[in-house]
């Protein structure tokens, strides 16, 4: 590779001082010009996992991000440590896969649901993955389950420790880039290591984590995998805030209620007071579970 000319990678992590972009397998450890610290007013950093760029060689095994090409997709939350600003947890992914466990820790649908909004308002697929349905009986599973099939979600039940699920998991992450995210102890990183043992991602137990407060992952990487495709795994979240979700769209994200807006006497109907409303008549009628519902209001209180 000649020096000076511009080539084509894909940032797979970024630290604090530099970003690392990987080109066919090789990875170079970037520097991002200052230019492009200049018009950040919203948001944290300039690049995220996931970026397409274009860099320079400047050294050994070193370069320059020179271009940083537009996002097709992406993950994002309002980062907490500086002002409100967009963390892009990372761009360019295909689907958001929600991995949650059913007692340890126990199952949050309100957070599920608060990540289906975010990756759905960033133009990706979702996939629910009960992880450790070794601890959970058939019918305790089915009912936390169920809400989501119902409403057309893709629903994978699995262990790590068992095996099983993981030949279904492993098909639906193929030839496609996916961003793991959920509470931390879930699993995440344990079910990627058991799609692919050789990576070996570090694991560690609930107890600790709960105690020490401690995540057991601590930066989002891009990793390839054998099978074909992508995957991003994440630490592990205990809320997650809306980026750029309005109160007028946040119905568009929950998929029985979006068809039933448009029936609603008001054009604007927020679901919550407004007389003649389709979505409060779904309600009523056993349509729409009550859990959702509240997962919407309880969302919408929340957006200004
Ligand atoms: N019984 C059981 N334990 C599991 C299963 N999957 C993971 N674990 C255990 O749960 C703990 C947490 O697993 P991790 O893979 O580190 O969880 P994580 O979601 O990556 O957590 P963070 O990185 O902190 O977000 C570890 O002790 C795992 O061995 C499972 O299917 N069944
Ligand atoms: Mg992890
Ligand atoms: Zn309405």
């Amino acid at each position: 590779v000649g020096e000076g000319e511009l080539l084509d990678g894909i940032v797979i992590r970024v630290h604090a001082k530099n970003t690392i972009v990987d080109r066919h397998g090789e990875s170079v450890r970037c520097t991002v010009r200052g230019r492009f610290f200049e018009n950040l007013e919203r948001s944290m950093r300039p690049v995220a996992v996931g970026d397409r760029v274009r860099f320079r060689i400047t050294g050994k095994g070193e370069g320059a991000i020179e271009e940083i090409l537009p996002r097709r997709t992406k993950l994002s939350r309002p980062g907490i440590d500086k002002g409100g600003k967009e963390q892009v947890i990372a761009a360019n992914v295909d689907q958001v896969v929600v991995v949650a466990s059913i007692k340890n820790p126990p199952f949050r649908p309100g957070l599920v649901d608060r990540i289906f909004v975010a990756g759905r308002s960033g133009g990706l697929d979702t996939l629910l993955v009960l992880n450790k349905a070794d601890e959970g009986a058939p019918d305790e599973i089915g009912e936390l389950i169920a809400p989501y099939r119902e409403i057309g979600v893709t629903v994978l039940v699995t262990s790590a420790a068992s095996g099983e699920g993981i030949a279904d998991l492993r098909q639906a992450l193929a030839d496609r880039t996916s961003v793991f995210s959920g509470p931390s102890g879930a699993g995440k990183s344990s079910l990627i290591n058991a799609v692919q043992p050789g990576l070996r991602l570090r694991v560690g137990a609930v107890s600790d984590r709960t105690r020490k407060g401690r995540h057991t992952t601590t930066a989002v990487a891009l990793l390839p995998l054998e099978c074909g495709g992508y995957v991003v795994d994440t630490p592990g979240v205990r809320e997650f805030g809306l980026w750029d979700v309005s109160r007028e769209e946040l119905d568009a994200f929950f998929p029985e209620i979006a068809p039933l807006a448009e029936r609603c006497r008001f054009r604007r109907c927020s679901h919550v007071h407004e007389p003649d409303c389709a979505v409060k008549q779904a309600l009523e009628g056993g349509a729409i579970r009550h859990l959702r519902y509240e997962s919407y209001t309880r969302i919408l209180e929340t957006l200004d």
